[in-house]
């Protein structure tokens, strides 16, 4: 089938080796012959925002080709988690791996088990920050700036740090495909 939706994911990973819970999530995703990566963000690490007694994450954030429907792209998405060993012990605490939907085409979407674009997204700085660097041009559904301008706007850019840039093309993607 034509991979013709384009999604934005955010990774997020604060227990263990975190830097290869990220690269397993993007290659496991990757494998999906359903599913094409097409941009990653640099790695940030980031100060734990919401519920800050728990260690520091790293941070990134992907573009991605899919012929799946957004629901089917989250089972996908949970079916990694778990895989990489999520376990699902207090909101918002320590995780080996977390990847959300920030936005799928433009579309708007509200159910219990789906929120698109995600509802936090545009206060969060270690999602805006990533994002924004491989997105810059892309506009948020409804509104009528970019996303870069967005992040421009914002006030707390603070806690986000560039941690690690990778060329994930050959180090990972290609060659555990
Ligand atoms: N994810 C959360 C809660 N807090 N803080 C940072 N820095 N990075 C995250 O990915 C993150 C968080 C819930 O998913
Ligand atoms: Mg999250
Ligand atoms: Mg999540």
């Amino acid at each position: 089938m034509e991979q013709n939706h384009t999604a934005y994911l955010s990774l997020g990973s604060n227990m263990g080796d975190r830097e290869q819970f990220l690269k397993k999530a993007v290659v496991e995703l990757n494998r999906d012959p359903e599913i094409t990566i097409e941009e990653i963000s640099s790695i940030y690490e980031t100060d734990p925002v919401g519920y800050t007694d728990q260690p520091l994450f790293l941070n990134l954030a992907i573009k991605l080709k899919t012929s799946l429907p957004p629901q089917s792209l989250l089972s996908k998405m949970q079916e990694v988690e778990t895989k990489l060993n999520r376990k699902r012990v207090r909101k918002w605490g320590p995780r080996t791996i977390d990847l959300d939907i920030l936005l799928y085409n433009s579309v708007s979407i509200q159910t219990e088990v789906l929120n698109i674009p995600h509802p936090r997204m545009l206060e969060r700085a270690f999602v805006l920050i990533p994002l924004s660097e491989i997105a810059p041009d892309d506009v948020y559904p409804g509104g009528s700036v970019s996303l870069h301008q967005v992040l421009c706007e914002q006030r707390d850019k603070e806690g986000v740090r560039i941690w690690k840039k990778i060329d994930w093309e050959d180090a990972y993607v290609r060659s555990e495909n």
